[in-house]
């Protein structure tokens, strides 16, 4: 079918009146080649998100519950995470990114691609999507034209990110993000069939990115993991930085004033619960941009407005905010959860689940087996929720801010059963940049492939940085030596263990964010030790007392806080064995790593053991 009987008269308007040839010019080429059924151009009028809404119920991609506004969606048995594997950068032949980067020659990748995209909307309607990145009318602002063929990914878009039809009108010669994406062909419960021919391809070269045969969001949603990695490799060209962070106001309650965090967690580290501590406001949970101003300080600002986020877990002791959120009507969309007559369950929600019900795995009974023989659990590890930041109770006020907001701290969180500890400053800039270049986590379910394994993620951003690492973390570097005032750099670690069981509770990170909070007001000294600065007894025992009303102990101290100098030295030793394959690594990165290696080496000589309590280092940084 040609183009023109694919689009009414109403709809190629909208593309019209746009006044800009390239993106009619996309929409016809995708059109010819995906073979849709018809072209549907969604404009920010309420009729055409509304349209969205209900096209994703009636095409079956999602359905009601129980509660105004809530609908539930589940993706494919297999396509429950992100598919590493299958996410490639296209290069040009000859290029090599790094090791760690998947990629794939870009000639190769797009004519592959393209040959799954062949008649991969047959029978389906084409949408045509656009979005703003961060905030409208913002240096920061990009704008991205997303093709679709799954409502429920357009839906998704709708809640997480800025409306940009008008600011494509406004903005007829400005350059902008282009992501085409296909479900492909389905099976009966409306999931991609096809998952073996699953392929996430990103072009640099030509800031689009092309997704086909997969639905889950971190997969097929082109504005999230899939436009970072094209904003990372802009980052770059800029001077700017294109993070893997939330962005949190901390504001302490005894004190009139808001202080910003930024905080990069690999998934499933605490990200999302860190941004939600109670008392605290967020600006976003996943995505920063972080720009410098004009002023020498740096700012960042939220590319999204919504969160997808983690369900698991999500409880009224350990997530009052979102349970909360989760439990009024709202438009907010439920994956991969478990649903009893018109309800949702999840692990970890603090009640006894049903026996039975409908999940990802199609009817569901206890006791159920997978294709694989295992048992099916009752509802996905990653089970997700969409929903707006603005209807949550704790959104900052300067969520859609044009100038972003200042920020003072940085954190980087990984999850560690053994060697850090529960918080830690940077002994400056650059060693803050070489902590976030080590960060490292234990796997989980967030990703395809086997949870357990201690995985390097540098800035948590490992799966999708596009540019050489070294080139990466020098960026950072500088990005910090070319400001007047620098962020504090922080690390945390909330997984601590001693005998299988975790030495703190969800709850505790209150008492660290306040204390990274008062170092960045002068307001708290900072013993020094090999690794970096960590919180004085006396400072945490009050906080203890203050936030929970809870006696924080020496001996809680001493456990927690007890340099684990062997652990670390083995922790720089896989560093290192991971940069050491990398080319032009930075030198500022093997100056930290030898300095670090010595401070640790004298210590241990020093006191002669592996575990140093905390109590025995005596240098005291002032505030
Ligand atoms: C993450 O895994 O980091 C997420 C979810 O934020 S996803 O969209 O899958 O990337
Ligand atoms: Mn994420």
């Amino acid at each position: 079918m040609k183009f023109k009987e694919l689009i009414d008269r109403e709809n190629y308007e909208k593309l019209k009146s746009l006044d800009n040839e390239k993106i009619i010019e996309k929409v016809k080429k995708y059109a010819e080649i995906c073979k849709p059924a018809k072209i549907t151009v969604v404009s920010d009028s309420p009729f055409d998100i509304n349209y969205i809404r209900n096209l994703s119920l009636e095409c079956g991609e999602e359905k009601k519950l129980k509660t105004k506004g809530h609908t539930y969606h589940f993706d494919g048995y297999y396509d429950q995470a992100r598919d590493k594997q299958n996410t490639k950068v296209l290069v040009e032949k000859g290029r090599k990114l790094s090791r760690v980067i998947n990629t794939i020659e870009r000639e190769k990748g797009l004519k592959e691609v393209h040959q799954y995209l062949e008649e991969a909307m047959k029978g389906k309607e084409m949408l045509v999507r656009f979005f703003c990145l961060g905030p409208k009318n913002s240096d920061f602002s990009i704008l991205a034209l997303q093709i679709t063929d799954s409502a429920y990914v357009a839906h998704s878009e709708d809640i997480l990110y800025r409306q940009g039809y008008e600011e494509f009108k406004k903005n007829p010669d400005k350059d902008f993000f282009f992501l085409v994406h296909s479900a492909g062909k389905l099976d009966e419960r409306k999931n991609s069939a096809e998952i073996d021919k699953r392929r996430i391809y990103i072009d640099v070269l030509k800031n689009r990115v092309f997704t086909v045969n997969n639905q889950y969001a971190g997969n097929s949603l082109g504005l999230k993991k899939l436009a970072l990695r094209l904003a990372i490799n802009k980052a770059h060209k800029e001077d700017w930085l294109c993070e893997h962070m939330f962005i949190m106001g901390v504001k302490p309650e005894d004190k009139n004033r808001t202080t910003y965090f930024t905080g990069a967690y690999p998934s499933a580290c605490g990200k999302t619960s860190t941004a939600m501590i109670p008392g605290q406001s967020i600006i976003g949970d996943d995505i920063a941009y972080i720009r410098p101003g004009e002023d020498g300080i740096a700012y960042a600002a939220n590319i999204e407005q919504g969160i997808f986020g983690i369900i698991r877990d999500v409880n009224p002791d350990d997530d009052p905010i979102i349970y909360n959120a989760l439990n009024k009507p709202g438009e907010i969309i439920f994956s991969n959860i478990l649903v009893k007559d018109k309800k949702p369950y999840w692990l970890g929600m603090g009640r006894k689940l049903p026996g039975k019900g409908e999940n990802f795995s199609g009817e569901w009974h206890k006791g159920k087996k997978g294709p694989h023989g295992k048992e099916v659990p009752p509802a996905h590890k990653n089970a997700r929720y969409t929903l707006r930041i603005k209807e949550l109770e704790n959104a900052d006020f300067r969520l859609d801010d044009p100038k972003g907001v200042p920020v003072q701290g940085i954190i980087y969180g990984g999850r560690d059963s053994d060697t850090s500890v529960p918080v830690y400053e940077s002994l400056s800039w650059s060693h803050g940049v070489f902590i976030g270049a080590c960060l490292e986590s234990e796997t989980t379910a967030a990703t395809l492939g086997k949870a357990g394994l201690r995985k390097l993620s540098p800035m948590a951003n490992m799966d999708f940085i596009v540019v050489p690492l070294g080139t990466y973390i020098e960026n950072h570097l500088k990005f910090g030596e070319n400001l007047d005032f620098c962020p504090k750099i922080f690390s945390t670690n909330y997984f601590l263990k001693e005998k299988g069981e975790f030495l703190n509770a969800k709850t505790d990170k209150k008492a660290w964010i306040m204390w990274m909070e008062g170092r960045i007001h002068e307001e708290y000294d900072a013993v020094e030790t090999p690794i970096g600065k960590i919180p004085k007894y006396e400072d945490i025992k009050d906080l203890f007392m203050k936030l929970f009303g809870k006696d924080f102990s020496k001996n809680d101290y001493e456990k927690q806080f007890s340099i684990r100098l062997k652990k670390f030295l083995e922790k720089l030793e896989r560093v290192e064995e991971i940069y050491s394959q990398e080319e032009e690594i930075p030198k500022f990165f093997y100056k930290h790593l030898e300095q670090e290696r010595e401070r640790i080496k004298t210590a241990i000589q020093k006191f002669g053991k592996d575990v140093v309590s905390p109590f025995e280092f005596k240098k005291m940084i002032k505030k």
